[in-house]
């Protein structure tokens, strides 16, 4: 790993050397403090000397390739794979994130941008309802809400962005997830078992753009990761939506969808909650995408069952980690 602020590497002095002859010779000006010493105030009224420290376009490559190809590594044998990182996805990462820092865990989010439809309320307005006890979840991450009273039996987060970006910024910083955004999983790993049921064993992935261009450009094939467990929260039906519960209808490892129902947020909220689990072996689904599994209710811009199904998911996930790895890691028969 190279230190590029300070041309310093645990490469070994070969590595180190090779960066300093690279880099270009004006330096940065003396100041003794240490690198997270340093803050902005340091600047003010200094801005006519103001100078960045230097670089040379290589560096800026390496420190990204460098990074993301140790990344896909190490991740192509993963503990749990999370595709999709709307709310309940985020959510569910967010608590698998805390529970067990000694498991690896990926999220494939097709979008550039991860947090789904959570950026923003109902109609594109900013404020995000959350119905009691999801509160609960926003205790948990340190998200401020306004409560109408102890009548009221929801919550109200000023803008929907807070929601996204803090449980986001959280997820982010666990040494133990990785977010592969603008990568689609176009396909499952799947083996059959014994009992001749089709278990999931893994994502199969490619850029987002290269997924979108199979119909006008030759064979561009997909690369994978192992995984023992997947929660697939991949929201309603859309153009990458409620994925993985319809690639196992098409291979039969699921009989048919009920598709998602008109709203009715007194009933679907619960709905989703309850059937979050494991819907194959291998596969936990939450979010929208077990609506469509179960035939249930949408509930339109009211986000606790996100949070709590992506809660619920992270659990059961646990319960069937030890299960599933023993059947289909690395060291077991698959
Ligand atoms: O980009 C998708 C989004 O960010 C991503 N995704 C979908 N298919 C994928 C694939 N590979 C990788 N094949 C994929 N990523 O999954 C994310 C789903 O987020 P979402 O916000 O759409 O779903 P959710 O279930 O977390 O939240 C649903 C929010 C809704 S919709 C709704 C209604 O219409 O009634 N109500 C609520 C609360």
């Amino acid at each position: 790993m190279t230190d590029e602020l300070n041309g310093t590497s645990n490469n070994g002095p070969i590595a180190a050397t090779k960066i300093a002859a690279a880099t270009p010779t004006k330096s940065l000006p003396v100041t003794t403090k240490a690198l997270e010493e340093q803050t902005v105030e340091d600047m003010a009224g200094k801005w006519s000397d103001f100078t960045f420290a230097p670089i040379r376009e290589s560096q800026v490559s390496r420190a990204m390739t460098r990074r993301y190809f140790a990344d896909l590594d190490k991740y192509a044998e993963s503990d749990i794979v999370i595709v999709g990182a709307g709310s309940c996805g985020l959510s569910a990462a967010y608590c698998l994130g805390k529970a067990r820092p000694d498991l690896k865990i990926a999220i494939v989010e097709a979008g550039v941008a991860p947090g789904g439809g959570a950026w923003l309320g109902g109609q594109l307005f900013s404020a995000m309802v959350m119905r009691k006890p999801a509160q609960a979840f926003l205790n948990e991450v340190g998200v401020p809400y306004e409560d109408e009273g102890p009548e009221s039996n929801f919550v109200v987060v000023k803008h929907a962005a807070l929601f996204t970006s803090t449980v986001l910024s959280k997820v982010l910083q666990f040494p133990n997830i990785k977010l592969f955004n603008a990568t689609a999983v176009e396909d499952l790993i799947t083996r059959k078992t014994g009992e001749g049921k089709i278990q999931v064993a893994g994502v199969v992935t490619n850029w987002t753009l290269v997924s979108m261009h199979h119909d006008d450009q030759s064979c561009m094939d997909p690369n994978t990761i192992n995984a023992p467990v997947l929660i697939s929260t991949t929201g309603h039906d859309g153009p990458f939506g409620a994925f993985s519960v319809k690639r196992m209808v098409s291979i039969g490892g699921i009989e048919a969808l009920g598709g998602m129902r008109g709203l009715d947020m007194q009933s679907a909220e619960d709905m989703v909650v309850k059937s979050t689990r494991e819907v194959a072996p291998g596969l936990i689904v939450g979010g929208m995408e077990i609506s469509e599994l179960e035939g249930s209710n949408r509930m339109g811009p009211t986000f606790g069952a996100m949070a709590l199904s992506g809660v619920k998911a992270a659990e059961e996930a646990l319960k069937i980690f030890d299960q599933r790895k023993a059947e289909c890691s690395e060291g077991g028969k698959w």
